[in-house]
Protein backbone atom coordinates (compact mmCIF):
# COMPACT_ATOMS: atom_id res chain seq x y z
CA UNK A 1 0.00 0.00 0.00
CA UNK A 2 2.69 2.43 1.00
CA UNK A 3 4.26 2.02 -2.75
CA UNK A 4 0.56 2.51 -4.08
CA UNK A 5 0.22 5.59 -2.64
CA UNK A 6 3.65 7.08 -2.78
CA UNK A 7 3.61 6.85 -6.90
CA UNK A 8 -0.06 8.00 -6.42
CA UNK A 9 1.26 11.16 -5.07
CA UNK A 10 4.26 11.37 -6.95
CA UNK A 11 3.60 8.93 -10.02
CA UNK A 12 6.87 8.92 -11.98
CA UNK A 13 8.21 12.39 -12.06
CA UNK A 14 4.48 13.94 -11.33
CA UNK A 15 4.98 15.28 -8.34
CA UNK A 16 3.02 17.97 -9.55
CA UNK A 17 0.39 15.75 -8.10
CA UNK A 18 1.03 17.76 -4.46
CA UNK A 19 -1.33 20.11 -7.03
CA UNK A 20 -4.34 17.29 -6.17
CA UNK A 21 -4.48 18.03 -2.54
CA UNK A 22 -7.48 19.55 -2.52
CA UNK A 23 -9.22 16.77 -4.24
CA UNK A 24 -7.16 14.09 -3.13
CA UNK A 25 -6.38 14.69 0.73
CA UNK A 26 -9.16 12.67 1.80
CA UNK A 27 -7.71 9.80 0.19
CA UNK A 28 -4.05 10.27 1.45
CA UNK A 29 -5.21 10.82 4.92
CA UNK A 30 -7.56 7.50 4.80
CA UNK A 31 -4.61 5.65 3.41
CA UNK A 32 -2.50 7.65 6.66
CA UNK A 33 0.30 7.56 4.47
CA UNK A 34 3.91 9.14 5.21
CA UNK A 35 4.01 10.72 1.67
CA UNK A 36 1.04 12.70 2.20
CA UNK A 37 2.57 14.99 4.82
CA UNK A 38 5.81 14.84 1.79
CA UNK A 39 3.37 16.36 -0.41
CA UNK A 40 1.69 18.44 2.48
CA UNK A 41 4.73 20.23 2.47
CA UNK A 42 4.88 21.17 -0.77
CA UNK A 43 4.03 24.54 -2.32
CA UNK A 44 0.85 24.30 -4.52
CA UNK A 45 2.32 25.31 -7.98
CA UNK A 46 0.53 27.80 -10.53
CA UNK A 47 1.03 25.61 -14.10
CA UNK A 48 -2.19 24.49 -15.23
CA UNK A 49 -2.35 21.14 -16.61
CA UNK A 50 -2.78 22.44 -20.07
CA UNK A 51 0.52 22.98 -21.75
CA UNK A 52 -0.37 24.67 -25.13
CA UNK A 53 -0.47 22.03 -28.04
CA UNK A 54 -2.10 19.58 -26.00
CA UNK A 55 -4.69 20.75 -24.65
CA UNK A 56 -7.78 21.06 -25.88
CA UNK A 57 -6.79 17.89 -28.16
CA UNK A 58 -8.81 16.98 -30.83
CA UNK A 59 -11.96 15.37 -29.80
CA UNK A 60 -13.64 13.09 -32.58
CA UNK A 61 -15.86 10.69 -33.05
CA UNK A 62 -13.69 7.70 -32.81
CA UNK A 63 -14.35 8.09 -28.92
CA UNK A 64 -10.54 7.66 -27.84
CA UNK A 65 -9.71 9.42 -24.59
CA UNK A 66 -6.83 8.92 -22.74
CA UNK A 67 -6.22 9.96 -19.12
CA UNK A 68 -2.98 11.00 -18.28
CA UNK A 69 -0.65 13.82 -17.93
CA UNK A 70 1.99 15.44 -20.19
CA UNK A 71 4.85 14.98 -17.44
CA UNK A 72 4.77 11.14 -16.76
CA UNK A 73 7.08 8.95 -19.05
CA UNK A 74 4.03 6.68 -19.31
CA UNK A 75 1.81 8.62 -20.61
CA UNK A 76 3.90 10.22 -23.43
CA UNK A 77 4.84 6.52 -24.57
CA UNK A 78 1.06 6.10 -25.53
CA UNK A 79 1.32 10.18 -26.92
CA UNK A 80 3.88 9.09 -29.24
CA UNK A 81 2.07 6.07 -30.50
CA UNK A 82 -0.88 7.91 -31.21
CA UNK A 83 1.18 10.95 -32.56
CA UNK A 84 2.91 8.38 -34.99
CA UNK A 85 -0.38 7.46 -36.29
CA UNK A 86 -1.80 10.55 -36.59
CA UNK A 87 -5.01 9.29 -34.13
CA UNK A 88 -7.34 11.59 -32.91
CA UNK A 89 -8.35 11.62 -29.39
CA UNK A 90 -9.17 13.18 -26.05
CA UNK A 91 -6.91 14.13 -23.49
CA UNK A 92 -7.92 14.20 -19.95
CA UNK A 93 -5.39 15.23 -17.90
CA UNK A 94 -5.09 14.31 -14.47
CA UNK A 95 -4.64 17.30 -12.82
CA UNK A 96 -5.90 19.93 -9.75
CA UNK A 97 -7.36 21.91 -12.94
CA UNK A 98 -9.96 18.67 -13.90
CA UNK A 99 -10.42 16.55 -11.08
CA UNK A 100 -13.61 14.88 -12.71
CA UNK A 101 -10.67 13.61 -14.56
CA UNK A 102 -8.86 12.61 -11.63
CA UNK A 103 -12.24 11.17 -10.06
CA UNK A 104 -13.01 8.99 -13.07
CA UNK A 105 -9.71 7.74 -13.38
CA UNK A 106 -9.57 6.72 -9.93
CA UNK A 107 -13.12 5.08 -9.83
CA UNK A 108 -11.82 3.02 -12.99
CA UNK A 109 -8.62 1.94 -12.20
CA UNK A 110 -8.48 1.58 -8.58
CA UNK A 111 -4.78 1.02 -8.84
CA UNK A 112 -4.20 4.26 -9.87
CA UNK A 113 -1.90 4.33 -12.15
CA UNK A 114 -1.93 6.14 -15.42
CA UNK A 115 -2.37 6.39 -18.65
CA UNK A 116 -5.58 4.71 -19.23
CA UNK A 117 -7.15 4.59 -22.30
CA UNK A 118 -10.66 4.33 -23.17
CA UNK A 119 -11.65 3.12 -26.25
CA UNK A 120 -15.70 3.71 -26.47
CA UNK A 121 -16.90 1.49 -23.62
CA UNK A 122 -13.77 -0.48 -23.36
CA UNK A 123 -10.67 0.40 -21.04
CA UNK A 124 -7.41 -1.06 -21.72
CA UNK A 125 -3.85 -0.08 -18.86
CA UNK A 126 -0.76 -0.98 -19.13
CA UNK A 127 1.29 0.81 -21.94
CA UNK A 128 2.44 -1.57 -24.04
CA UNK A 129 -1.32 -3.51 -23.80
CA UNK A 130 -2.57 0.55 -24.84
CA UNK A 131 -0.75 0.56 -27.73
CA UNK A 132 -1.11 -2.86 -29.16
CA UNK A 133 -4.66 -2.75 -28.50
CA UNK A 134 -4.45 0.78 -30.45
CA UNK A 135 -2.79 -1.67 -33.34
CA UNK A 136 -5.01 -3.79 -33.52
CA UNK A 137 -8.08 -1.51 -33.26
CA UNK A 138 -6.71 1.46 -35.00
CA UNK A 139 -4.42 0.44 -37.17
CA UNK A 140 -2.56 3.56 -38.72
CA UNK A 141 0.33 3.53 -41.41
CA UNK A 142 3.19 2.67 -39.09
CA UNK A 143 3.19 -0.72 -38.17
CA UNK A 144 4.55 -0.04 -34.19
CA UNK A 145 4.43 -4.31 -33.54
CA UNK A 146 6.18 -6.18 -36.53
CA UNK A 147 4.91 -9.63 -37.37
CA UNK A 148 6.47 -12.31 -34.89
CA UNK A 149 8.77 -13.62 -35.01
CA UNK A 150 10.45 -10.13 -34.65
CA UNK A 151 7.18 -9.13 -32.70
CA UNK A 152 8.97 -11.08 -29.79
CA UNK A 153 12.35 -9.11 -30.16
CA UNK A 154 10.30 -5.49 -29.83
CA UNK A 155 8.45 -6.72 -27.12
CA UNK A 156 11.10 -7.88 -25.09
CA UNK A 157 12.88 -4.51 -25.79
CA UNK A 158 10.02 -2.78 -24.59
CA UNK A 159 10.31 -4.63 -20.83
CA UNK A 160 13.78 -3.64 -21.38
CA UNK A 161 13.04 -0.12 -21.21
CA UNK A 162 10.16 -0.35 -19.27
CA UNK A 163 11.79 -2.85 -16.25
CA UNK A 164 15.53 -1.81 -16.42
CA UNK A 165 15.32 1.57 -17.38
CA UNK A 166 12.51 3.48 -16.62
CA UNK A 167 11.80 1.58 -13.18
CA UNK A 168 15.51 2.72 -11.90
CA UNK A 169 14.30 6.36 -12.98
CA UNK A 170 11.28 5.90 -10.45
CA UNK A 171 13.07 4.79 -7.77
CA UNK A 172 15.14 7.24 -7.88
CA UNK A 173 12.55 9.81 -8.05
CA UNK A 174 10.28 7.96 -5.32
CA UNK A 175 14.03 8.68 -2.81
CA UNK A 176 13.81 12.21 -3.22
CA UNK A 177 10.28 12.90 -3.24
CA UNK A 178 10.23 11.00 0.81
CA UNK A 179 12.68 14.36 1.53
CA UNK A 180 14.87 12.57 4.02
CA UNK A 181 18.73 12.78 2.37
CA UNK A 182 19.39 9.28 3.45
CA UNK A 183 16.78 7.52 1.14
CA UNK A 184 17.13 10.52 -1.83
CA UNK A 185 20.96 9.15 -1.48
CA UNK A 186 20.45 5.22 -1.12
CA UNK A 187 17.39 5.57 -3.68
CA UNK A 188 19.98 7.22 -6.24
CA UNK A 189 22.94 5.47 -6.01
CA UNK A 190 20.75 2.32 -6.17
CA UNK A 191 19.44 3.33 -9.66
CA UNK A 192 22.55 4.66 -10.95
CA UNK A 193 24.38 0.85 -10.42
CA UNK A 194 21.18 -0.57 -12.56
CA UNK A 195 21.27 2.17 -15.15
CA UNK A 196 24.94 1.89 -15.96
CA UNK A 197 24.02 -1.81 -15.93
CA UNK A 198 21.14 -1.12 -18.93
CA UNK A 199 23.60 1.72 -20.51
CA UNK A 200 26.32 -0.65 -20.90
CA UNK A 201 24.34 -3.58 -22.77
CA UNK A 202 22.07 -0.89 -24.63
CA UNK A 203 25.30 0.50 -26.22
CA UNK A 204 26.15 -2.66 -27.23
CA UNK A 205 22.85 -3.84 -28.18
CA UNK A 206 22.03 -0.75 -30.36
CA UNK A 207 25.29 -0.51 -32.66
CA UNK A 208 24.27 -0.36 -36.13
CA UNK A 209 20.65 0.47 -35.89
CA UNK A 210 18.45 3.12 -36.29
CA UNK A 211 16.07 2.34 -33.95
CA UNK A 212 15.69 -0.50 -30.90
CA UNK A 213 15.28 -3.12 -33.24
CA UNK A 214 16.71 -2.22 -36.60
CA UNK A 215 15.31 -0.14 -39.15
CA UNK A 216 11.67 0.43 -38.09
CA UNK A 217 10.58 2.79 -35.28
CA UNK A 218 8.56 0.61 -33.35
CA UNK A 219 6.60 0.07 -29.62
CA UNK A 220 10.11 -0.28 -27.99
CA UNK A 221 11.19 3.20 -29.47
CA UNK A 222 7.65 4.34 -28.01
CA UNK A 223 9.42 2.48 -24.17
CA UNK A 224 12.65 3.79 -25.16
CA UNK A 225 12.25 7.72 -25.73
CA UNK A 226 10.48 9.34 -22.28
CA UNK A 227 12.48 6.31 -20.36
CA UNK A 228 15.78 7.61 -21.88
CA UNK A 229 14.87 10.94 -21.56
CA UNK A 230 14.86 10.62 -17.70
CA UNK A 231 17.50 8.49 -17.16
CA UNK A 232 19.87 10.99 -18.43
CA UNK A 233 18.81 13.01 -15.71
CA UNK A 234 19.03 10.78 -13.65
CA UNK A 235 22.69 9.58 -14.22
CA UNK A 236 24.18 11.02 -17.00
CA UNK A 237 24.58 8.59 -20.04
CA UNK A 238 28.61 9.01 -20.24
CA UNK A 239 30.26 10.06 -23.71
CA UNK A 240 31.89 6.30 -23.10
CA UNK A 241 28.00 5.39 -24.42
CA UNK A 242 28.47 7.22 -28.02
CA UNK A 243 25.80 4.78 -29.57
CA UNK A 244 23.27 5.00 -26.81
CA UNK A 245 23.51 8.65 -26.61
CA UNK A 246 23.11 9.07 -30.77
CA UNK A 247 20.32 7.00 -30.35
CA UNK A 248 18.88 9.44 -27.24
CA UNK A 249 19.44 12.07 -29.98
CA UNK A 250 17.23 10.68 -32.68
CA UNK A 251 14.42 9.50 -30.55
CA UNK A 252 14.38 13.43 -29.19
CA UNK A 253 14.15 14.19 -32.96
CA UNK A 254 11.47 12.09 -33.63
CA UNK A 255 8.90 14.27 -34.19
CA UNK A 256 6.15 12.42 -32.20
CA UNK A 257 8.43 12.48 -29.26
CA UNK A 258 9.42 15.46 -29.73
CA UNK A 259 6.13 17.37 -29.29
CA UNK A 260 5.52 15.09 -26.25
CA UNK A 261 8.66 16.51 -25.02
CA UNK A 262 7.39 20.40 -25.98
CA UNK A 263 3.86 19.58 -24.29
CA UNK A 264 6.17 18.50 -20.91
CA UNK A 265 8.58 21.80 -20.79
CA UNK A 266 6.00 23.72 -18.48
CA UNK A 267 6.52 21.04 -15.60
CA UNK A 268 10.23 20.57 -16.02
CA UNK A 269 10.65 22.14 -12.63
CA UNK A 270 9.01 19.84 -10.80
CA UNK A 271 11.21 16.69 -11.07
CA UNK A 272 12.08 16.53 -8.24
CA UNK A 273 16.08 15.53 -8.84
CA UNK A 274 16.32 18.86 -10.95
CA UNK A 275 15.89 19.14 -14.27
CA UNK A 276 19.09 19.81 -16.17
CA UNK A 277 19.14 22.54 -18.32
CA UNK A 278 19.34 20.88 -21.86
CA UNK A 279 16.91 18.88 -23.90
N1 LIG B 1 3.43 -0.65 -16.22
C1 LIG B 1 2.62 0.55 -16.25
C2 LIG B 1 3.38 1.65 -15.54
C3 LIG B 1 2.55 2.90 -15.45
C4 LIG B 1 3.12 3.84 -14.42
O1 LIG B 1 3.96 3.48 -13.55
N2 LIG B 1 2.65 5.06 -14.52
C5 LIG B 1 2.99 6.00 -13.51
C6 LIG B 1 2.88 7.40 -14.09
S1 LIG B 1 4.23 7.71 -15.21
C7 LIG B 1 1.98 5.82 -12.42
O2 LIG B 1 0.83 5.58 -12.67
N3 LIG B 1 2.38 5.92 -11.21
C8 LIG B 1 1.45 5.78 -10.14
C9 LIG B 1 1.65 4.48 -9.39
O3 LIG B 1 2.60 3.74 -9.70
O4 LIG B 1 0.89 4.19 -8.49
C10 LIG B 1 2.30 0.93 -17.69
O5 LIG B 1 3.08 0.59 -18.58
O6 LIG B 1 1.23 1.49 -17.91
Amino acid sequence: MGQFVDQVVFACQINLMVKYEEHLDAVFTALAHPARRAMLSWKPISEKCSPEGLRPLEVSNMSLALYGHPFSSYTQKVLIALYENELPFEFRCIGPDTPQHVAEWLRRWPLAKFPLLLDGERQVLETSIIIEHLQLNHPGQLRLLPENPAALDVRFLDRFFDLHVMSPVQHAVSGALTGVPEKRKEALEFAQAKLELAYAWLEKQLAGRDWANGKDFTLADCAAAPSLFYADWTHRIAETYPVLRAYRARLLARPSFARAVEEARPYRALFPLGAPDRD
